[in-house]
């Protein structure tokens, strides 16, 4: 569905909940990761797009004073937050990335206002392409549009950032609200994590596309592996002597190897290498130098199983089926997405194989997991928006 036509939807699902038209209509994207993963905690560089899939929500001022309520349309459920305290988390659990938001604006010395609000999203949960940073970054959108007072995008998306960190417990770094945020029609975003100066790569060659593959094994970022690596990261930086991996070169690495333990050298080696990639991925996509970008997909995703770990068998399998069809099946390059553990692969194809590469690697993988994959396009996308009504 078009985002417009999801819009609608919601809308008129706002209206069958609450029984009087949505005043506010507003969507926020999930992403991709093209390249350069788990270098944003490191202060490194990321290069990922909004695609077209969207937490959308419908609101309109609230009947009740000092509530905020939250339908959501896809899995029947309410909740009702009270606005006249400090907010803190909550149950159902979806609703802490909502309640983290609204504690972000009351710091800010925000009055948040009373609304009655329908929900629902396109982004597949648990799919490591940002369903939770969509719906912070949505929730952002929302007040902002109510409250009539646009914040900085900086700004905006640290506080969502702040809202998954202390809210849903996972210390991510910024991609993901960024890119939300940021996101622009036919553009990859190559991002500087420690300024967050932003730079627009085009992307609009209509010769390639960037097929998305869901290997449906739900990726959960909670679960201690995440902080580990973080951790790792921190020790290694330590140990060089470094504010952050991002100021460490592979030949430092090299010279320091005896002082640390192999792990933690090669959780090291997986960040500067990464670093390096993304800043030369976002050159060969201004280039249209896809061969060159492909290859280093590759890299990263050979980087991020060996030296990182963060992969599993099902991305594996993805990335050889990928690999086999090759080149001359119109594959350019393969690779995991997100955090890892499950969730995504990301593949660049030359547009006139989608088809025949979508059903080659359904069926693969399929034959050799027997999990039924999710396969799309998406085109690079817009980030948040308020829609017309
Ligand atoms: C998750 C995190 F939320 C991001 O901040 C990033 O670290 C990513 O994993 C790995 O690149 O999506």
């Amino acid at each position: 569905m078009k985002l417009k036509e999801l819009g609608a939807h919601v809308a008129a699902e706002f209206q069958k909940k609450y029984g009087r038209q949505a005043r506010w209509i507003v969507a926020a994207p999930g992403r991709v990761n093209v390249i350069g993963e788990h270098t944003d905690y490191n202060d490194g560089f990321v290069l990922p797009m909004a695609i077209e899939r969207y937490a959308i929500m419908a609101a309109d001022t609230a009947a009740v004073p000092e509530k905020f309520s939250i339908y959501d349309t896809q899995f029947k459920e309410s909740t009702t937050i009270d606005i006249s305290v400090p907010v803190t988390k909550g149950q159902p659990k979806w609703s802490n990335y909502i309640r983290g938001v609204l504690a972000g604006f009351q710091n800010r010395g925000q009055k948040i206002p009373a609304l009655d609000v329908a929900f629902m999203s396109t982004v597949p949960l648990g799919g490591g392409l940002s369903s939770s940073a969509a719906l912070e970054v949505c929730t952002a959108t929302l007040i902002e549009a109510a409250t009539g007072r646009e914040i900085d995008p900086v700004e905006k998306a640290l506080l969502c950032q702040k809202a998954e960190y202390e809210f849903a417990g996972v210390p991510c770094g910024i991609m993901d609200q960024f890119i939300s945020v940021m996101g622009r029609e036919n553009h990859l975003l190559l991002l500087d994590c420690r300024s967050h100066e932003t730079q627009l790569v085009p992307m609009s060659d209509p010769s390639v596309e960037l097929l998305i593959v869901n290997t449906n094994v739900k990726h959960e970022l909670s679960g201690g592996e995440y902080a580990q690596r973080r951790a790792q990261c921190e020790t290694a930086a330590k140990i060089l002597g470094v504010a952050s991996l991002r100021d460490a070169t592979a030949d430092q690495l090299e010279r320091a190897k005896g002082r640390m333990s192999e792990v933690v050298y090669c959780r090291a080696r997986h960040v500067i290498g990464e670093i390096e990639r993304t800043v030369h991925a976002a050159e060969g996509v201004r280039a249209s130098n896809w061969p060159g970008v492909g290859n280093l997909m590759y890299a990263s995703h050979a980087s991020l199983r060996g030296d990182y770990e963060v992969s599993c068998k099902e991305l594996d399998v993805v990335v050889e089926i990928a690999e086999e069809i090759g080149y001359k099946g119109g594959v350019y390059g393969c690779r995991m997405t997100g955090g890892g553990f499950g969730g995504c692969a990301v593949a660049l194809v030359k547009t006139e194989s989608v088809e025949t590469i979508s059903q080659k690697i359904a069926a693969d993988y399929k034959t050799k997991t027997g999990i039924e994959a999710t396969i799309f396009v998406s085109r690079p996308a817009a980030g948040a928006t308020v829609l017309e009504i």
